[in-house]
């Protein structure tokens, strides 16, 4: 049985996974907490971030690499294109520029504002990190002039990663996205198997939830 430790990036799993219709069993992890208080969860992940996976004997943590693993190993599936196919560079790239270039970068803005002392707030580094999600974003838009998902014609593993990323800014800082991005994250979205991984995210719904009662 596939286990994922956490939600937060763990959603992306959990997402590949309905999409791939793979049965798995997700362990909440609750980093507020502290994930030091939880030993079961340090000894799968020493270094107290989420998500990890366990697959059998199989320990492995960063979400673009559990995709990948979780493609290679229980695939094939036209969520990741074959290496021939003329979508895989784009697929490769978004893959990774959603984790690297985007989440990533996001993850600093909104630890300093939202969790960081008042004089932190927007500090150098927040004002950098949010200046290299922009330029990113560049890459995206540019995409999404030409064909409606990252690799192309077809919905892949790379929306997960790039959606992800979209959800995030917009959650965590009112990142306001543009027109093309705001129907891309629509489009992607409504697929059956974001809404299964939704539903079977309970703290990520929750937030969600509590967001859009706010506004
Ligand atoms: N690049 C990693 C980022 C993992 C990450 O930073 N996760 C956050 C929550 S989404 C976390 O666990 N933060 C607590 C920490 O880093 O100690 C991935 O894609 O899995």
């Amino acid at each position: 049985m596939i286990t994922v430790f956490g939600e937060g990036r763990g959603f992306r799993v959990v997402w590949l996974l309905e999409e791939m219709g793979l049965p798995y069993r997700l362990r909440d992890v609750d980093l507020f907490k502290g994930a030091e208080n939880d030993p079961e969860f340090m000894a799968v992940n020493p270094g107290g971030f989420i998500p990890a996976l366990v697959d059998g004997d199989v320990t492995l943590v960063e979400s673009i690499a559990i995709m990948e693993y979780l493609m290679a190993r229980h695939g094939p599936t036209p969520l990741a294109p074959a290496p021939q196919d003329a979508a895989f560079p784009a697929y490769q790239q978004f893959l990774h520029l959603g984790e690297a270039g985007l989440a990533a970068s996001m993850y600093f803005v909104q630890g300093a504002r939202n969790f960081g002392p008042e004089a932190e707030r927007d500090n150098w580094s927040a004002r950098q990190a949010l200046s290299v999600y922009v330029t990113r974003l560049r890459l995206v838009t540019q995409q999404l002039a030409r064909a409606p998902y990252m690799a192309g014609e077809a919905f892949t593993a790379a929306d997960i990663s790039i959606t992800y990323a979209l959800e995030f800014a917009q959650r965590t800082v009112g990142f306001q996205l543009g027109e093309a991005e705001l129907a891309y994250v629509a489009r992607t979205t409504a697929r059956a198997g974001y809404k299964r991984a939704m539903d079977g995210c309970p703290a990520t719904k929750g937030w969600v939830a509590g967001l859009a009662a706010k506004s």
